[in-house]
């Protein structure tokens, strides 16, 4: 599955669009942009195991850095700021990583 499957290209384009500058990416926006925060439970889990990339059960910092490139190949990096700042926002237990649950609360917030 990818998530070209779970959603609709011209809502991702979208989405990238509207960050295209660099520290101008906002989760929440992105997420609604996404049309991410009207998915089910369920759906938002197949997101972030797709998101994680090496399956190890949490989004990290490392694979933050390419979280748009994994909505479109040619997308840009995220910065050092708009990771810590999607950190600060979704790790709530303070483990320095974003697990499942703490990804759907940050969707769904
Ligand atoms: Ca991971």
């Amino acid at each position: 599955m990818s998530l070209s499957d779970l959603l609709s290209p011209s809502d991702i384009a979208a989405a990238l669009q509207d960050c295209q500058a660099p520290d101008s990416f906002n989760y929440r926006k992105f997420f609604q942009l996404i049309g991410l925060s009207k998915k089910s439970a369920s759906q938002i889990k197949d997101i972030f195991q797709i998101l994680d990339r090496n399956q190890s059960g949490f989004i990290e910092e490392e694979e933050l850095k390419y979280f748009l490139q994994r909505f479109q190949p040619g997308a840009r990096f995220l910065t050092a700021t708009e990771i810590e700042k999607f950190m600060a926002a979704g790790d709530h237990d303070g483990d320095g990583k974003v697990g499942a649950d703490e990804f759907r609360e940050m969707v769904q917030s």
